[in-house]
């Protein structure tokens, strides 16, 4: 871990990191399945009944395992859906909806510069929990599994709340439906890492949360942040990979950490 004083405050870690928020007008944000895990939602890799462990990716999140049997990917994705809708937001994602408020409404630059801070929420998350918790500028990596879309128009469809009852279910002109996410081996949509890329080449922090920082190109971000000279935080239950290269690593549950943080910011 980098030297954690800034700006030659020395205070604990999440009060420096907090410092670094307040002051940042152009902060980035990373989350992962850690940031849902107290709203109930199972992780891919950290408890023993991870998605990951019951089910291996290989076999159910890629394009091969799909067209091998779509029958048995659907009802994974539709029973996983579902759970997602009867979820509830937590603390952690309320926490950001508000860091996302504190930033933009920061006035313009020294210099005058018009408009408010800029920030920017990459989730590899498929749950649309941020957004219902009130974050705008998200951008989802990896889709969405709230939306569906049909593999021969690729037009896309929000079932209902209810789980489905035919599968692979099929779109209206009868061809097989596909939840709207990522899979493994499949490129991330173009719109979505032009976003990410714009905003990490000019972020001054980048905020990593609730990820085991190992799917890429995702998991690169924070190094080219860093490279860029941006401060960077991260908010994990658990050491990762990117533990030791943060400034501040604030060891402990999002839904607990981020209010805190939020809290210390002035
Ligand atoms: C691609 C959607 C071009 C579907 C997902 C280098 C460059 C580019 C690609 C690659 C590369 N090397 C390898 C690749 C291929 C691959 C990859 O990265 N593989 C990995 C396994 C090595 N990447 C791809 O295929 C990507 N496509 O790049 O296209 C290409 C293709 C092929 C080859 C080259 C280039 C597409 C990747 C997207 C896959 N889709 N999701 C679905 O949801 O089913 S990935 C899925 O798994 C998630 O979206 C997420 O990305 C990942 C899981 O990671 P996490 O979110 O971090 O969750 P995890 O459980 O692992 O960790 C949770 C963390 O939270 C833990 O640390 C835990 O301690 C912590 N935690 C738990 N509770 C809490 C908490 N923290 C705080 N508070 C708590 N309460």
């Amino acid at each position: 871990m980098r030297s954690g004083s800034y700006a030659g405050f020395m205070g604990s870690p999440i009060e420096e990191a907090a410092l670094a928020l307040s002051r940042a007008r152009r902060v980035v944000v990373l989350t992962g399945a850690g940031i849902s895990a107290e709203s109930g939602l199972r992780t891919f890799r950290d408890t023993m009944e991870g998605l990951w462990k019951s089910f291996d990716p290989q076999k159910l999140a890629t394009p091969e395992a799909f067209a091998a049997d779509p029958e048995t990917v659907t009802r994974w994705y539709d029973h996983r859906r579902v759970g997602c809708l009867a979820a509830e937001p937590n603390a952690g994602h309320a926490a950001l909806a508000e860091l996302e408020r504190r930033v933009t409404r920061r006035s313009g630059d020294a210099g005058g510069g018009a408009g408010g801070g800029r920030f920017t929420l990459l989730t590899q998350n498929v749950d649309r929990l941020h957004q219902r918790a009130g974050s705008v500028n998200v951008v989802e990596l990896h889709g969405s599994i709230i939306e569906w879309r049909c593999t021969k128009t690729g037009e896309k469809i929000t079932p209902g709340p209810e789980a489905m009852t035919e599968f692979p279910p099929r779109s209206p002109c009868g061809a097989l439906l596909r939840p709207d996410v990522v899979w493994f081996g499949e490129m991330l949509p173009e719109r979505a890492v032009h976003a990410a890329q714009e905003a990490v080449g000019s972020c001054e922090v980048f905020l990593s949360i609730g990820t085991s920082a190992q799917v890429y190109p995702a998991a690169g971000f924070i190094h080219q942040a860093a490279r860029n000279g941006a401060k960077t935080i991260e908010v994990n239950k658990d050491p990762t990979p990117i533990s030791r290269m943060v400034d501040w690593a604030l060891h402990g549950r999002a839904g607990d950490v981020l209010p805190e943080v939020v809290r210390l910011m002035n």
